[in-house]
């Protein structure tokens, strides 16, 4: 099938479905220092030799501070709906606590004027890593304070700009945080601690519904959630070893965050497998992280096969693989949608990020960047399929906007449909922009038409949808 054709395969979503793209504060921002921005942890990480792949940082990045106007036309120009990044803690509030930067925040103040202008919705993230380093030093996630400092940062921001946001997330992906930046330490603040990652996930949650109670208070009508990434968890084998692993890796890396946000408890079993390194609970504080969100944000891109005896070989299934080393399995996320909708009473969900590293090639101005765009197509599709089983779904956003600094990886890792020139700042469309844009825009010209009906929705029953088919 012709590239051009495939999004013709795919479902036609509802009319106020959001499609976006993504990027985060630190991997695209730069200007680490300018205009009175603090440091923040990731500053410091990438300065501990051996800490990034490629011995980068952060300090120049894409320089979206400088060039934001040219970024937010090129968003104009894919014709998404929503545009979904972060704001830099320490560029606002640089120690953490103590004085606001207030040119920090007329940056932000101008990117969401900014989107609005264009017509696109503003989806922001609170925390996207990026701690101020001075918070850190007092103990960062590890340090209940550190949940009162992340209150009044949130409250600061709601007052500031929550009458322009379509949306507010409190964390983005806190078992990266905890577990990638406390356990193994291969992200800042690089500590090695089970238990001190644990009690960090705990304040991390606490935190989340301590801000959400205080930005409801704001009385604005942002839609406030979290984004978690999950990917559902395969035993290698059905040995009684591998099937008890994947059952603790589940538990440790969605039911850990699931049950105690939709249930107000932690789950059992990896209670009773922490041991002492389970976090200290003060009481209330299960209530506090089971306050009701408006929606739920899910990071998907690739299954966890998971065996007893070590690490999977991700080459033994012979599908495809990302330059992350990542399985292409776009059927995981429909499996995890669907469980996310039968096994908790979760509000309307969005795929806040989706995407894939590949090794790209700038060639006369172009990049076929044909694996990225099929695996955005696919995953798309496996959204549709899940929606087709009930699932409510709002929102699907593409990571990333822009190649851009990809943590431990530094910039040998590209994600994005627009490639990044890092000598000259040039931006580009790879065919995956091409292709999201054109998507796009047959599924605004669908909107027009009375049938085929949404799917997800009542009218579905009258369609005659296609066969989801990539042409991969
Ligand atoms: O680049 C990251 C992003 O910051 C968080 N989610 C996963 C992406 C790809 O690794």
């Amino acid at each position: 099938m012709p590239s051009q054709e495939i999004y013709r395969h795919l479902h036609r979503f509802p009319d106020d479905f959001v499609w976006g793209v993504a990027t985060s504060a630190f991997q695209i921002e730069g200007a680490a220092t300018e205009d009175g921005k603090g440091p923040s942890i990731w500053d410091t990480f990438c300065r501990q030799p051996g800490a990034i792949a490629d011995g980068s940082n952060g300090d120049v990045a894409c320089e979206h501070v400088k060039r934001w106007e040219q970024d937010l036309d090129l968003i104009a120009d894919l014709g998404v709906d929503a545009y979904r990044f972060s704001m830099s803690w320490p560029r606002v509030r640089p120690g953490g606590s103590g004085v606001w930067n207030e040119k920090g925040m007329d940056f932000y103040e101008r990117l969401v004027d900014g989107l609005l202008a264009r017509g696109i919705k503003p989806y922001l993230t609170l925390n996207h890593w990026d701690l101020p380093e001075e918070l850190q030093q007092q103990g960062g996630w590890a340090n209940r304070d550190t949940t009162h400092r992340f209150v009044e940062y949130a409250q600061g921001v709601s007052r500031r700009l929550g009458d322009r946001l379509a949306s507010i997330t409190t964390h983005n992906e806190p078992w990266v945080i905890a577990v990638l930046g406390h356990e193994t330490g291969i992200f800042a603040p690089g500590i090695k601690h089970r238990a001190t990652a644990m009690q960090a996930t705990h304040h991390l949650l606490l935190s989340h519904g301590m801000a959400l109670q205080a930005m409801r208070a704001e009385g604005h009508a942002t839609r406030l959630g979290i984004v978690l990434n999950l990917s559902p968890m395969h035993a290698a084998t059905d040995t009684a070893e591998d099937l008890e692993k994947t059952r603790l890796e589940d538990g440790r890396l969605l039911r850990w965050y699931m049950d105690p946000l939709f249930t107000g408890s932690y789950p059992e079993d990896v209670l009773a497998h922490l041991g002492a390194d389970a976090p200290q609970v003060s009481p209330g504080d299960m209530a506090t992280i089971a306050t009701p969100m408006d929606f739920l944000g899910v990071n998907y891109y690739s299954r966890s096969v998971i065996s007893a005896a070590g690490p999977w070989d991700v080459h033994s299934s012979g599908r495809e693989i990302t330059d992350m080393g990542w399985e292409v399995y776009p059927e995981g996320l429909t499996e995890l949608l669907v469980r996310m909708h039968q096994d908790y009473s979760v509000p309307p969900m969005y795929v806040t990020e989706n995407g894939g590293a590949f090794k790209d090639q700038l060639q006369d101005g172009r990049v076929h960047d044909t694996q990225r765009r099929d695996y955005i197509a696919r995953h798309i599709a496996a959204v549709a399929d899940a929606m087709q089983q009930g699932v409510h779904m709002e929102g699907y956003m593409v990571w990333s906007l822009l190649d851009n600094f990809e943590w431990a990886s530094g910039y040998e890792k590209r994600f994005g449909i627009v490639h990044v020139d890092y000598e000259t700042q040039a931006r580009t469309l790879k065919d995956s922009a091409l292709w999201y844009r054109d998507f796009l825009r047959h599924q605004k010209a669908l909107r027009q038409t009375p049938r085929p009906g949404p799917i997800g929705k009542a009218s579905s029953q009258h369609n005659a949808v296609a066969v989801v088919s990539t042409g991969a």
